[in-house]
């Protein structure tokens, strides 16, 4: 166990309960802050993420602001398809776009050759946000690095652009098995050096946005999903805690809980239920490492006049409090459109601050 000298994040991970449970905010950087778009200006958002400068101030600015117990590097899951020279944009308002999508064989040849190429920008980056981090809070912040699931990747690749249902990636998981697996071989093994390279720079914990694993069927995660999300987590396994996310997964819960320390559970998991669920499974095979869970404020609250979003609030953080450790967060991203003294003002009350 952590003593108590430690931050509050890593205190909540290895099972312990501060006072009151740390927290951050997935996407904390970026669009909703004034002072992102200012550093950040015409620059395309890979070749940001790629100056170390830039990746390391924007990653510190919603520390900075909201004084969150966490950073999480700035930086994007298709950064490591970037560094392996694959034909990659972020398009503003809709995400990831590929020169070409991966529907035959021989792309999938030529893919696959690839390796990570250049690492130094963002371990770069994290040093430098480091050396800031260390002087902040009573104990240090901690970063968080992290990478995407292989399944998110994969589904990203395929379609070659953003997609709803992800079709076409569970088509070539039921046509084509062996294309499917050579292909999650190769982005768990990309993904886990991009991992292994952030922790390598200083990250204190990962997490691993298996986002879009929740469209699969629990048997296909099972079979054709969860052995890459559980080896790309390996890979940094006894090195830091690992938190292990994913939206609309509640027909697998169980499946998940198992491949890291933290579970982070999406705002349409009722907290209380998911941790019942998971202390249950955890009794029923024997485990007996704690139960970590992170989430999962309802991003649509923060939206809601605060008395209503306090109320919610206290609520998740009811739920929480029956798991050995939580992790406070939103059970998705931060939407652009959020006014960002409302997530100021939700850390200091979490913090004990008399915020009204
Ligand atoms: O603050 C932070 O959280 C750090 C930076 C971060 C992270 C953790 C960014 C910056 N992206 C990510 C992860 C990420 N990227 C995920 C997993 C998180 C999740 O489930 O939301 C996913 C699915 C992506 C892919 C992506 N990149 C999308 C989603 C597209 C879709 O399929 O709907 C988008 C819109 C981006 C662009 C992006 N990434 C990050 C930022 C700040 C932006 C916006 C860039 C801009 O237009 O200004």
């Amino acid at each position: 166990m952590p003593p108590p000298t430690a931050p509050p994040l890593l205190r909540a991970l290895a099972g312990d309960q501060p006072d009151r449970p740390p927290i951050w905010f997935m996407r904390q950087a970026g669009r909703s802050l004034p002072e992102y778009h200012q550093v950040r200006g015409e620059t395309a958002m890979l070749d940001a993420c790629l100056r170390p400068d830039m990746a390391a101030e924007l990653t510190l600015q919603p520390v900075r602001r909201h004084q969150v117990d966490a950073a999480i590097f700035f930086s994007d899951i298709v950064v490591p398809l970037k560094l392996a020279g694959i034909d990659v944009r972020i398009e503003p308002g809709v995400g990831p776009v590929f020169g070409e999508a991966i529907s035959d064989r021989s792309q999938l040849r030529k893919l696959t050759s690839r390796r990570l190429e250049d690492v130094a920008p963002i371990q770069e980056a994290i040093r430098i946000a480091k050396a800031e981090l260390d002087t902040i809070g009573d104990f240090g912040t901690p970063l968080i690095g992290f990478a995407g699931g292989p399944f998110t990747l994969a589904a990203y690749l395929i379609e070659g652009k953003p997609s709803r249902d992800h079709l076409a990636a569970r088509t070539m998981m039921y046509a084509d098995r062996e294309a499917w697996h050579e292909l999650m071989d190769w982005v768990t093994e990309l993904g886990g050096d991009f991992l292994s390279a952030q922790v390598d720079a200083g990250a204190d914990a990962v997490q691993l946005f298996d986002s879009w694993a929740g469209s699969n069927r629990m048997e296909d995660y099972r079979q054709y999903v969860m052995p890459y999300s559980e080896r790309i987590l390996d890979r940094v396994q006894g090195r830091v805690p690992r938190i292990h996310f994913g939206t609309n997964t509640d027909h697998f819960l169980e499946l998940m809980m198992g491949s890291a320390e933290a579970l982070g559970m999406d705002h349409r998991v009722d907290l209380h239920f998911g941790t019942t669920r998971i202390r249950a499974a955890y009794e029923e095979q024997g485990i007996t490492r704690p139960v970590v869970v992170q989430g999962n404020i309802d991003p649509a609250a923060l939206f809601a006049p605060w008395p209503r979003l306090r109320a919610h609030v206290d609520h998740v953080i009811r739920c929480g409090s029956l798991a050995q450790g939580h992790v406070l967060n939103l059970g998705h991203g931060v939407p652009p459109q959020t006014d960002p003294d409302v997530l100021t003002r939700l850390v200091a009350y979490v913090h004990g601050e008399d915020v009204a």
